[in-house]
């Protein structure tokens, strides 16, 4: 599929879009980022292709749109069918990545979440659940360097913003989730994982997604600002 155009619709600061953007850089496919304003200022584009949810990311391939992160990540893995392996080709495997992706999306996303704006006693519960879900998530890293073996897969693709993530809310929120050396796997995987070229690419700049999530954190405090994904 060589040449045809693709257009990604996504958002900087968006951990979703990265997981898109990660995906095609492994493939090495070319594509074309269309940054939206959210939430108030959608393209016109963005609501003809994703009439839905209206979310980002969307993936554009042919004229065709794809939508929700994990199934956009599943279609480029088959339609650039070639090179670059995402999913595990057994298909044992493949329900074990499936399972470990909605892990994480079920149990550390939400956990992860509640760190962000919660406050008090709530923000020391939400630390506790954050680190049994890391530490329940090690199982899948045991006698591996990625979730995906020796190179990153599915999984690592769903997981991978929370490298990148967890130190700045534990700055923000003034917690500590890994320390004195607990999760070791998980934290040998966030090193491996943010030394990979393809994942560097795509990261936003720190400095600036600080800023933008301080900022967002307050206002949810606050309540000026409604918690959505
Ligand atoms: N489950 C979706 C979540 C996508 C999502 O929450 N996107 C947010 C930005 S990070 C969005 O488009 N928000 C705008 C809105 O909800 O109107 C996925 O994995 O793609």
């Amino acid at each position: 599929m060589a040449g045809d155009k693709v257009k990604v619709f996504g958002m900087w600061a968006s951990r979703f879009a990265l997981r898109v953007e990660w995906a095609l850089k492994l493939k090495g496919v070319d594509y074309e980022y269309i940054n939206e304003d959210l939430p108030h200022n959608k393209s016109r584009e963005l609501l003809q292709y994703n009439p839905v949810t209206q979310k980002i990311p969307v993936l554009v391939h042919r004229g065709k749109a794809v939508a929700e992160s994990s199934v956009i990540v599943e279609y480029i893995d088959e339609a650039w069918g070639d090179g670059y392996s995402i999913m595990p080709r057994d298909p044992f495997e493949r329900a074990q990545a499936r399972f470990w992706a909605k892990f994480v999306e079920d149990k550390c996303l939400p956990s992860i979440y509640q760190v962000y704006f919660k406050t008090g006693e709530e923000l020391q519960k939400a630390v506790i659940e954050v680190q049994e879900s890391l530490r329940t998530l090690e199982e899948a890293l045991k006698g591996k360097k990625f979730f995906g073996g020796e190179n990153i897969g599915y999984v690592d693709i769903i997981a991978g913003w929370i490298p990148y993530w967890l130190h700045m809310i534990e700055d923000l929120a003034g917690v500590s989730i890994l320390s004195d050396g607990n999760l070791p796997l998980i934290n040998a995987w966030f090193n491996a994982f943010l030394d990979v070229e393809a994942v560097k690419e795509a990261l936003p700049p720190k400095d600036k997604l600080y800023a933008f999530n301080r900022d967002r954190r307050e206002k949810i405090i606050s309540g000026e600002l409604n918690y959505k994904r």
